[in-house]
């Protein structure tokens, strides 16, 4: 066995966007595409000789082969040791977790999250740095610029590591150590809530429903939810994580989790619904005919976190990515905690996490977390949701309705137009910028446009800056419109229009977001010409 020395010719395609490199399989599988990607990072982070690194993935087809590959191309580099999740898993909060548990050099996880998976659908690699979390943009913009100049890459010739049993195994002068991908973190999650408190509630006949989507929390799901806290065998539907995911999305929004949310809007539905994406970093939180938007999630957790043994000192601060609603902000302006405002991607809560400046973060895309590890974390956000149901004694929509009452209401909905052809959506988002100058003091019926702008953020640790992360319309009542392109499709483009207004009286509180924002919603079409532009009349995804 040696280590094969392979020319390579760059790709001009691997800049990592909003969460790692994300492609088509097919693209992945073509020759030395991955290997390219992986020896870039290897050059760019330099790890030490003999350092130890963490590797997972969400289970998705092409996983096996990838970590094969990876494997054996970390031995070349001269890792030390790789901690491997059994089977090629590991959810990618738990990663985080046992980066951070084993002081690790770093990680490598392989997903590509919420997106499709299967031969015709995606994969993704993303780098996580020592301290648990994704890259921070510095780094993933030096890996790219690697990626255009690679010559070769290295790869240790060597027979497959057999991964479906946990033990210790050598490649090279390298160990190969196959760990339960579960236990780890669900001591974790046992630190942080009441266990006690939840299995009471449950064996008062509180009744739940977690779709994993046949994506990776299926086996974190059974064990803590079932096995742990008593919830009853079933409690965990569509728990086999699949290839292919069953050949369903697993992207827990009401559209995607239909399964789910038929169970929970349905005649005799359960107390409380959740379900978790791909790699088991995001979740949707159901009451019984009930749906909880992320952005009041974040709020609500964050009023309610000293219910939580993990948090009962209390939260430092709290951050927020831009277009999530401004709910949590009226939370920590009554703590009298700061709240920072970032862009979208969960790479730029670290520097705040790892500073002490803040404990929560969340985003409108279905990702709630804490400083625990450095990604969201799904199924974290379940049971700090039934940590608080069990306190509180009330349902879902109680605690949300009377969060309103105290705070108001953040009005708010994500409308999304997937798959448009990336000129289109380019003309879209120059349209709007362009009328920017002329835009500020002008009314639309009962609203008056109080400022235009593209978002920035300066980090307030390291002092990078971040442009283009958005373009905002804010009006003189507060209600605001955003318009941003994801960084995270493999088909086109998507476009996703964020609305949010403010509605303090009770009366109202019980309106549906659409109705409640019809009137943004008809200024966000015509300031974006979108139905001449896209030739789209609906949105593809409404959260
Ligand atoms: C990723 C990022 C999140 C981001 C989301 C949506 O989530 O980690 O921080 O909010 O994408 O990004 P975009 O609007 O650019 O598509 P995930 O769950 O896909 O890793």
């Amino acid at each position: 066995m040696s280590i094969k020395t392979v020319a390579t010719t760059p790709f001009s395609d691997q800049k990592p966007g909003t969460s790692g490199l994300r492609k088509k399989v097919a693209i992945f599988r073509s020759p030395h595409y991955l290997e390219n990607f992986v020896q870039a990072i290897f050059d760019t982070i330099a790890a030490p000789q003999g350092s130890t690194l963490v590797l997972g993935g969400d289970g998705r087809h092409y996983n096996r082969e990838a970590i094969q590959v990876i494997l054996k191309m970390a031995a070349a580099f001269g890792f030390g040791k790789v901690l491997v999740g059994q089977g090629g898993i590991l959810s990618t909060p738990a990663a985080s977790c046992v980066i951070r548990k084993y002081h690790t050099y770093g990680g490598i996880i392989l997903s590509a999250s919420h997106n499709p998976g299967g031969p015709d659908g995606d994969f993704g690699i993303k780098y996580n740095t020592g301290n648990g979390g994704p890259a921070p943009e510095k780094i993933t913009e030096a890996i790219y610029a690697r990626s255009k100049a690679l010559a070769n890459y290295r790869i240790f010739d060597a027979p497959d590591v057999a991964l479906d049993q946990a033990g210790s195994f050598t490649l090279g002068g390298m160990v190969v150590e196959v760990i339960d991908p579960v236990t780890d973190y669900a001591e974790l999650m046992e630190s942080l809530f009441d266990f006690d408190a939840i299995r009471t509630l449950i064996r008062g006949g509180f009744r739940l429903c977690f779709d994993a989507m046949h994506a990776v929390t299926g086996p974190y799901g059974h064990e803590i939810l079932e096995r742990r806290l008593g919830a009853p065998a079933g409690t965990v539907i569509n728990g086999v994580p699949l290839p292919d995911f069953g050949g369903g999305h697993p992207d827990p929004n009401l559209t995607y989790a239909h399964e789910l949310v038929e169970i929970m809007y349905g005649a005799d539905a359960p107390d409380f619904g959740a379900a978790s994406d791909g790699d088991g970093d995001r979740n949707m939180i159901l009451g019984r005919h009930f749906f909880v938007n992320p952005s009041d999630s974040l709020a609500v957790i964050a009023a309610n976190a000293r219910l939580a043994p993990g948090y009962a000192a209390g939260v430092a601060g709290v951050a927020r990515s831009m277009p999530t609603s401004e709910a949590v902000d009226r939370v920590a302006a009554k703590l009298g905690i700061p709240c920072y405002e970032t862009p979208t991607g969960w790479k730029f809560f670290g520097n705040l996490m790892d500073a002490g400046k803040v404990t929560l973060c969340g985003e409108e895309s279905f990702g709630t977390g804490s400083s625990h590890v450095r990604e969201k974390d799904g199924l974290w956000a379940v049971l700090f949701w039934l940590n608080i149901l069990a306190k509180r004694g009330q349902s879902v929509e109680k605690i949300i309705h009377g969060h309103w009452a105290e705070y108001g209401r953040n009005v708010y909905s994500r409308h999304d137009y997937e798959s448009l052809p990336g000129d289109a959506a380019d003309g879209v988002m120059a349209h709007l910028k362009s009328q920017f100058t002329e835009l500020p003091g002008k009314r639309f019926d009962a609203w008056q446009v109080k400022f235009c702008d593209d978002f920035s953020y300066t980090d307030p640790v390291d002092g990078s800056v971040s442009t283009g992360q958005g373009l905002r319309i804010g009006f003189v009542d507060g209600s605001r419109i955003v318009f941003r392109l994801s960084g995270t499709g493999t088909e086109g483009a998507t476009l996703r229009i964020y609305l949010e207004a403010f509605e303090p009286d009770t009366a109202k509180h019980h309106l549906d977001a659409q109705l409640a924002l019809a009137g943004l919603i008809a200024i966000a079409g015509d300031l974006s010409q979108l139905r001449a532009r896209t030739g789209r009349e609906q949105p593809t995804v409404i959260t």
